[in-house]
């Protein structure tokens, strides 16, 4: 009998409120039916309305968490959240490399919705430099997407142009997120070096959201690892976040996180 499941890898910081971070990541992973292995960066303090305190993790246990699982379990898909600070970039980009891993979904994670730093200006460099050029698809937000290419993407004609500057940086694809503009549509947008795509939809009004992001970067790895296609990945993974969103539990005082229990595969 053949027991095998595909593997995914998170490297990521801790959410108590588990609504986002490697707790999203893994609940995220388990709806998709791929086995969860993770490597905590930061342990943060958090809940629906706001990080409170959060410590980063030292270089050597970042190491040894990744060398640890590395030399033992493969996986066929890797993610990345919050890294925090330069070395803990660096950290990420050497064992990429060293371990050639592939499937990588880089989300460049920046700062929370709350407005809490989650990567220092050193740190936002070196992903640039040395991590987009490694990832098989960047998932920024807007804001995010902003930072790194400098454009100002105030309309939609102009997210291909923006989209374009992560793959001259060396991604092989990017999925710009929650565009919104004076059309009261969001819009994710796609770009591969072959396939532009993009997905509207009117503004949901919620107040929940907690942890959107990490989880979208998390189906499309738990996609990925089961042998999808970037493109039919970034559709299932865009729907399961969109449902999980109209569906959130409406936990806390807060910014409620997202239901992650949706059936992935409708
Ligand atoms: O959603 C970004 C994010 C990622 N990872 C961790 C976080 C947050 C936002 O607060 O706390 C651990």
């Amino acid at each position: 009998m053949d027991n095998s499941i595909p593997v995914a890898l998170t490297i990521a910081g801790s959410d108590s409120s588990g609504g986002s971070g490697i707790q999203a990541d893994l609940k995220t992973f388990q709806m998709f039916g791929v086995y969860g292995c993770s490597a905590l960066t930061c342990v943060t303090a958090q809940n629906t309305l706001g990080i409170v305190n959060q410590e980063y993790l030292t270089e050597q246990l970042l190491t040894d968490q990744l060398e640890a699982v590395l030399t033992d379990i493969f996986p066929s898909a890797l993610k990345t959240g919050m890294l925090g600070t330069e070395p803990l970039v660096h950290i990420v980009g050497e064992t990429i490399g060293k371990r050639r891993l592939n499937n990588y979904v880089l989300d460049p994670v920046m700062v929370s919705t709350s407005g809490h730093p989650l990567l220092d200006n050193e740190g936002c460099d070196l992903l640039v430099e040395k991590l987009i050029p490694l990832a098989t698809i960047v998932t920024p937000n807007l804001q995010e997407a902003r930072k790194i290419t400098g454009h100002s993407i105030d309309s939609p004609e102009k997210l291909k142009p923006a989209a374009t500057e992560f793959l001259r940086m060396g991604a092989t694809s990017v999925l710009i997120k929650g565009g919104h503009f004076e059309n009261g549509l969001a819009t994710d947008f796609l770009l591969t070096e072959n396939i532009e795509k993009s997905w509207s939809r009117p503004l949901l009004e919620t107040t929940a959201g907690h942890g959107t992001g990490c989880t979208l970067a998390a189906a499309l790895t738990a996609e990925l690892a089961k042998g999808r296609e970037i493109p039919t990945a970034t559709a299932t993974a865009i729907s399961f976040v969109n449902r999980a969103l109209a569906s959130s539990p409406m936990l806390g005082k807060g910014a409620s996180p997202i239901n992650h229990f949706v059936d992935p595969t409708t």
